[in-house]
């Protein structure tokens, strides 16, 4: 019957068997699979629960020897911040990231503002010492840090195309299969829409000039997804396969699988989260809103319907001043519209004074407490 739940299935295979045998794996996936299966037998022997993370943008090839490619705005902070919340709450963390995005622990000092030498002083002995007004912080995250390293609880892997990310995530997943109800799948990363496919990207780097423009050495009877026309650069993308059925019934089907859901619009945020739900029939999606994601998301869920998760209106800046301060919000992506507002309109911006992950987790890891019982009463077994 067309249409039927096993016809779908049946093509959801063939474009997963398509789309992983035209676009070949990274070269490090080997070894990354090697110390994954490590990882994964050390804790499940330990009776640990696994927080599979992925975190930071996926790239875009225009090009076989790469050049030039798209990428995306995430740098990896929900992610890198999320993982420490996990270790936190006693989970065993594999983190699938974007390479140089941000990680965590070291997040604390990188890609903001301020150099790390910001930190840093010279003592009288002429040694290089924290300094004083940032030794209660080091000496937390430091401690943190070091207690997760000896008792190796962090496994860190990297990507950086779209195609890298969905290899290691389909060969991870199914490593951890035998994880079962104990393992969540975090997925945080922003990841691609459109690709070119690898049949269809140029070997060499596209050439401005038409005096050498060479557009044809791609193996596909259609023209390559990025070439140049004339002076123009053109980019004809192909979508990428939605994987998540496949994560969800496939590759990991008795894990708790959390998925995030980004828009820019606040009147599409949960209805486009719902139906994420709806179509993929996994745990949770969290619904983020590019301007305000640090301050509020949404749990979408079978469990427990939609739930809003907030920084609490006291905490939404780190420096509370005068003109800082801020008003309860009206409406917001569930009301109104408008964003999360200063006292003077202005949009938020800057960081709150609490990481929003640190509530997010926690919920989290309460769902999956709940889950886990569930599959505890329906098998006998997680
Ligand atoms: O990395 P970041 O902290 O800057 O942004 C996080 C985020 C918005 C990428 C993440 O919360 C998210 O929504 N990820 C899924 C994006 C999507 O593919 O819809």
């Amino acid at each position: 019957m067309a249409g039927s739940g096993s016809d779908s299935e049946a093509t959801a295979e063939a474009l997963e068997s398509q789309y992983f045998t035209n676009n070949p794996p990274p070269l490090s996936l080997h070894s990354h699979l090697a110390l994954t299966q490590a990882f994964i037998e050390r804790h499940t022997d330990q009776g640990r629960r696994i927080a599979l993370v992925t975190s930071g943008g996926t790239t875009v090839p225009l090009e076989n020897q790469t050049v030039r490619y798209l990428d995306n705005f995430s740098a990896g902070t929900r992610g890198a911040t999320s993982a420490e919340y996990f270790l936190e709450a006693g989970y065993a963390v594999v983190f699938l990231h974007r390479q140089f995005s941000l990680l965590p622990y070291s997040r604390h000092y990188s890609h903001n503002t301020s150099s790390f030498l910001d930190y840093m002083k010279e003592d009288q002995d002429g040694r290089v010492v924290v300094q004083e007004q940032h030794q209660p912080e080091m000496v937390r995250v430091l401690r943190e840090y070091t207690h997760v390293k000896k008792q190796n609880l962090l496994l860190i892997l990297s990507f950086v195309t779209i195609t890298e990310y969905l290899w290691e995530l389909r060969e991870v997943a199914k490593l951890m299969r035998p994880v079962g109800a104990k393992a969540v799948f975090y997925l945080a990363a922003a990841v691609s829409d459109f690709f070119v496919p690898k049949d269809r990207m140029v070997e060499h780097k596209i050439q401005s000039s038409e005096e050498f423009q060479a557009n044809g050495d791609n193996t596909n009877s259609k023209p390559p997804a990025a070439r140049t026309e004339g002076k123009s650069l053109i980019i004809d993308l192909e979508p990428v396969p939605k994987f998540l059925k496949q994560l969800v019934d496939g590759w990991a089907p008795n894990s708790m699988i959390v998925s995030f859901k980004l828009e820019t619009d606040p009147s599409m945020l949960v209805r486009k989260a719902q139906y994420a739900l709806e179509k993929y029939q996994h745990h949770l999606v969290i619904g983020n809103l590019l301007s305000t994601r640090k301050w509020e998301v949404v749990f979408v869920s079978a469990m427990d319907g939609e739930k809003w998760i907030r920084v609490p209106p006291s905490r939404r800046t780190k420096s509370l001043s005068g003109i800082e301060a801020l008003v309860g919000r009206a409406g917001g992506a569930d009301g109104d519209g408008s964003e999360l507002k200063h006292s003077d309109g202005r949009a938020m911006q800057g960081e709150p004074a609490v990481e929003i992950e640190s509530l997010i987790i926690p919920e989290i890891a309460a769902m999956h407490s709940r889950l886990i019982r569930e599959s505890v009463r329906e098998k006998g077994t997680v």
